[in-house]
């Protein structure tokens, strides 16, 4: 890791680390992953096609752009443990959704000042709740960004598998400092695209939204998300379900580097 990329990726380790608890917030989350990406990388026009011909590239954002900066904050291992029973999402997972939204935004706003005090720009981008609600497309994909710049790999259940599962929330920055880029293992973490194995994701749908032909993301939105942010209302805008995301072999950890070594003293079959 170079320097920069070292102070950027502990700027955001230590406030993830210190944000549960502060303004009643409850949420928890483990050690947080970042990843860079050059600003001016060509791959960025091919978002246009992959995602659509609205989607922005960095220097549309910030005009003196050279890096985006992309991190994934995982959540707690209760956090999902809560949402595992039942059609409708934990209050746990509505939660940490809301409260997660908040700490991306907070973060942002934290790194800019950061990078600002060594003269650098930055534009901040919200972790959600950009996008077209006719199309559901966003014209700024974080997933995308987090591919661009080799953080995790896309799984079957649509969601970005890192080395600490697919558990968690995606935010990035743009900003002017130039930092080097990091790059993709080479692997495919999901177990399906790895060697056509699981498809756990997709049993676990409640409303068939994800099926193995493909996703409809306005099933998952208008019978799941709408209905959850519904129920809790009380929360703020909770459109979240993420019943694909739990009890499966990703959401903790890259389940292609094989199976988890137990400890000596672990009893045979108390899996
Ligand atoms: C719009 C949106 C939705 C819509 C539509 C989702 C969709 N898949 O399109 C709705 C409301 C339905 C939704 C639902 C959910 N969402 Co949502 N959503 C977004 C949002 C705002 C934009 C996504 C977007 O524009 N997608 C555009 C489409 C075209 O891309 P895509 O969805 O990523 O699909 C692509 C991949 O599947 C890709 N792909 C598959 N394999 C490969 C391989 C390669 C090599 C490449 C290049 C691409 C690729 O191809 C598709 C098209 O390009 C983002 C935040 C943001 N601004 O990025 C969050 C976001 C994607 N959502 C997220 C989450 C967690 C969820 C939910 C679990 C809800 C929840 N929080 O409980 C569900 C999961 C549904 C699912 N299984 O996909 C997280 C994902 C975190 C992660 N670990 O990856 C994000 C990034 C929010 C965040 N800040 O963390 N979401
Ligand atoms: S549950 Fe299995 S098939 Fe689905 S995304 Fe995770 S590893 Fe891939
Ligand atoms: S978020 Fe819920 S409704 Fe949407 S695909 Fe996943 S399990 Fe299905």
């Amino acid at each position: 890791m170079t320097v920069i990329q070292q102070w950027i990726s502990t700027l955001i380790k230590d406030y993830v680390s210190e944000y549960s608890g502060r303004n009643g917030c409850k949420s928890e989350w483990q050690e947080p992953l970042a990843g860079f990406v050059n600003a001016s990388d060509e791959r960025f026009a091919t978002l246009k096609e992959s995602v659509s011909a609205t989607h922005a590239l960095p220097g549309d954002l910030l005009p003196d752009a050279r890096t985006v900066i992309v991190y994934f904050i995982p959540f707690v291992e209760r956090i999902a443990t809560s949402n595992v029973q039942g059609d409708t999402c934990s209050y746990e997972w509505a939660a940490a959704y809301i409260e997660t939204n908040k700490l991306i935004f907070d973060l942002n706003t934290y790194l800019s000042g950061q990078l600002g005090q060594k003269g650098y720009a930055s534009c901040l981008i919200p972790a959600t709740h950009n996008f077209d609600e006719v199309k559901l497309i966003s014209d700024w994909s974080h997933r995308h960004i987090a591919h661009l710049a080799g953080l995790g790999t896309f799984g079957l259940n649509n969601m970005r598998i890192t080395e600490k599962g697919c558990c968690g929330r995606i935010g990035s920055l743009i900003t002017s400092a130039v930092v080097e880029p990091t790059q993709a293992s080479g692997q495919e973490n999901c177990l399906y695209k790895h060697e056509g194995l699981c498809q756990k994701c997709i049993s676990r749908c409640p409303e068939q939204a994800l099926t193995i032909e493909g996703f409809d993301r306005h099933r998952c939105y208008s019978a799941k998300c709408l209905e959850n942010a519904r129920t809790y209302s009380q929360l703020g805008v909770a459109d979240a379900c993420g019943k694909c995301l739990v009890n499966v072999p990703c959401s903790w950890r890259n389940p292609a580097r094989g199976p988890v070594k137990k400890p000596p003293n672990a009893i045979a079959g108390s899996e």
